[in-house]
């Protein structure tokens, strides 16, 4: 049966009503990399990157999954072959809808990770500096996010995933962030079919054999009933 391995990133969370990052009134509209998501940023005032990070957790505390979400668990619940999801989103909005197969490859803010003993948690509503990890109890906690500069999550699963892909999909992603960005050229040198689903065609749009433009909410289930009527 063949290997289904999905990207996803801001653009499927769009229409539950998360910001992305680089569409227009995206969240670096508002904020500069360098000052919430760098650990020199955190580093530096890290009230500032909390206070990014607890207005983002509050927002996604609210989100509902949407159509597109739910047709990815759908896809997983009956495909008969191996699928992953490798989501760069920080929300749980995968999880919420169903998807058991995800892996956070630039974390989750629903994490909470201590930089003295590397403890992790469920984060609290909220985070603030002077929180202590409730293991050590060392000052040193932060949102378990990988920031620019640090090394994604989940490599050892998501590289052998790609090496034996027979379809890669990327929904909902710029293609401006690696690794990620570079995940379609591989997968499609390693022989998967790529697929595109996106507003626009994203900046690593060459990497893809297949593309389909429109909102996730629409493209991925239609996408979904193609793929379960193809029998993968
Ligand atoms: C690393 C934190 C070393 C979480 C984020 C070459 C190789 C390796 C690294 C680099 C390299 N060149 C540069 C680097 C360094 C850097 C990088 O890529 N910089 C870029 C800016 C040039 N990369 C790193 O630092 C990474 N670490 O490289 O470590 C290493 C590497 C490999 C092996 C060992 C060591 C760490 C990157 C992670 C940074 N953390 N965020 C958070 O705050 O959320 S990045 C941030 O961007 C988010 O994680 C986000 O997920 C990610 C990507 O953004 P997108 O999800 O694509 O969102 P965006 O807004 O850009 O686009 C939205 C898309 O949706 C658009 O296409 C739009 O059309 C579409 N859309 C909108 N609405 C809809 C829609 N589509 C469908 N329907 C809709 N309704």
């Amino acid at each position: 049966m063949e290997k289904i391995v999905i990207l996803t990133g801001a653009g499927i969370s769009a229409e539950s009503g998360l910001s992305t990052f680089r569409d227009n009134g995206g969240l670096w509209a508002g904020n500069r990399v360098e000052d919430v998501a760098t650990p020199e940023a955190f580093a530096r005032d890290p009230a500032l990157v909390h206070a990014f990070y607890n207005a983002r957790r509050a927002k996604a505390a609210m989100a509902e999954p949407n159509a597109a979400h739910l047709a990815l668990a759908q896809l997983e619940a009956s495909h008969k072959g191996d699928m992953l999801i490798i989501t760069q989103n920080v929300d749980n909005l995968h999880a919420r809808a169903g998807s058991r197969n995800v892996v956070h490859m630039h974390g989750r803010l629903s994490g909470a990770l201590c930089q003295a003993c590397s403890h992790r948690w469920e984060a609290p509503r909220e985070m603030y500096p002077d929180d202590t990890c409730p293991a050590c109890h060392a000052p040193q906690t932060r949102p378990d996010i990988v920031w620019f500069g640090e090394v994604p999550y989940g490599a050892d699963v998501i590289d052998p995933a790609l090496a034996a892909a027979d379809v890669f999909i990327a929904i909902g992603t710029s293609g401006q962030v690696y690794p990620a960005a570079a995940f379609a050229q591989h997968a499609a040198r390693l022989g998967a079919h790529t697929i595109e689903v996106n507003l626009a065609p994203a900046a690593n749009a060459r990497d893809f054999a297949e593309s389909h433009t429109g909102p996730a909410t629409q493209r991925v289930p239609e996408l979904v009933s193609a793929l379960l009527g193809a029998r993968l």
